[in-house]
């Protein structure tokens, strides 16, 4: 137990009692709390460029900004993950994208990637006790330029993208394997028009034959967990994208598949906090991809916004929490990258450590009496009660810096290390 200071231990102590009287235990808490994890998104880390040398990032995703220090190898992101990780408590799991392969200077498609060539990110993912997540990419490559992958008319192209889906659940069932939990292997394309279709109907079905494809090998769920995620629209597939929220969710209800959503996949007054408990009356799990939207899918770091809280509030009121794999996808290259990690992830926390504290009973029971007065005047009051001392405490409990300490921490790393690169 690391030594804590006084006052913040004092201030933990009030906030104790403060909920105490709500019959919420804040120890309990916090104990929970450690226990969910969060998976972090290498991608952030490079501005999603990967190690095949490919080039442009494409498939309708962007990342803007030009801020020093970009890692540029396996070390170096591997480095830059470690550092992310002092600066964030509790349990964390790391998502990668099929393009953060190593395949040593050797040339592998895509369609032959192996589980050989992520050996070194399970030993190290073994080293930090982290469990793996996993994604196909589906984009920056030669073959999806046109905007269409699995669901491309050609069925040599679209064999190619099939393959590369079987051989991701296979190294997704490899990650499950080795680290003893199972990986969330992610399944989102690209595929779509910039301009009006008039078939809208061709495309869906081959994507549906693609995925049934893709899944057909057994994996074991102990080991490999299947996502699918849905768009609404990226950039040059503004008026059509083929695995839209519709196709998805009708396709993981049917085949039992995860459903990712993203919070950055819908209209921008649709929010996905409000699609949680719909979509787990019907579904077993679901993935989510917390990220946030400024006016399109821009994928900006996570901050504590009102739709961030609601949707941990909705997971942990549903009593979702074991059904739900929480992951994150944003990419700001126009700050320090290192600090966009800490900042979103402490964020999501941060939410779910506010939501974990609410007297959820007590205010379902006056919902249903049809006091709604209180129901407002209440969650509006508990917006001001002093979880940020039980958050304050945690991080000192969990060794990593308190408020804002930790920015001087990426300072020093920016100093002695990013910006030698
Ligand atoms: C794109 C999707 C997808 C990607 C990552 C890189 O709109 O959100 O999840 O962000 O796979
Ligand atoms: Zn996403």
């Amino acid at each position: 137990m690391p030594t804590i200071d006084h006052v913040l231990e004092q201030n933990y102590r009030n906030a104790k009692d403060v909920y105490a009287r709500f019959g919420v235990d804040t120890d309990e808490v916090l104990t929970k709390l450690s226990t969910i994890a969060i998976s972090l998104h290498c991608w952030q880390g490079d501005d999603v460029s990967g190690f095949e040398g490919s080039g442009d990032l494409t498939g309708g995703i962007q990342v803007t900004g030009s801020y020093p220090g970009r890692a540029r190898n396996p070390q170096e992101l591997r480095q830059d993950i470690e550092q992310a990780l002092s600066l964030i408590p509790g349990k964390l799991r790391l998502n990668l994208h099929a393009l953060y392969a190593e395949t040593e200077g050797e040339r592998v498609e895509r369609n032959q990637l192996q589980p050989k060539h992520f050996e070194n990110w399970v030993q190290w993912a073994k080293t930090h006790k982290l469990g793996l997540d996993f994604n196909p990419s589906f984009f920056s490559h030669p073959l999806s330029n046109d905007g269409f992958t699995l669901s491309h008319p050609d069925p040599a192209i679209r064999s190619f993208w099939i393959e590369h889906g079987q051989a991701c659940r296979r190294i997704g069932g490899y990650f499950g394997k080795e680290l003893g939990v199972p990986c969330v292997t992610n399944i989102w394309i690209p595929d779509g028009y910039k301009d009006i279709p008039i078939d809208r109907v061709a495309p869906r079905q081959r994507l549906l034959e693609a995925l049934d494809t893709i899944l057909a090998e057994p994996i074991s769920k102990a080991h490999n967990l299947d996502a699918v995620e849905s768009k609404l629209f990226g950039i040059g597939s503004e008026s059509y994208v083929v695995g839209s929220h519709e196709f998805y969710l009708g396709y993981a209800t049917r085949n039992n598949t995860l459903l990712c959503l993203d919070s950055g996949h819908f209209h921008p007054t649709e929010v996905i906090s409000n699609k949680i408990s719909a979509a787990l009356l019907f579904l077993d799990q679901i993935l989510l991809h917390v990220s946030r939207p400024v006016r399109w899918d821009s994928d900006h770091v996570v901050v504590f916004d009102d739709e961030l809280q609601a949707i941990m509030e909705e997971i942990v009121r549903g009593d979702f929490l074991e059904r739900t794999h929480l992951g994150l996808d944003f990419f700001d290259a126009s700050i320090n990258r290192i600090a966009a990690w800490v900042i979103g992830t402490r964020n999501a926390q941060k939410a779910l450590l506010k939501a974990l504290l609410e007297p959820t009973s007590m205010l379902r029971e006056l919902e249903l009496a049809g006091d709604l007065t209180a129901r407002l005047a209440l969650s509006e009051e508990l917006k001001a009660y002093p979880w940020s001392a039980v958050w304050d405490y945690y991080c000192a409990t969990q060794n990593v810096p308190i408020r804002e300490a930790w920015l001087q921490e990426v300072r020093n790393y920016e100093q002695r290390e990013l910006s030698n690169r």
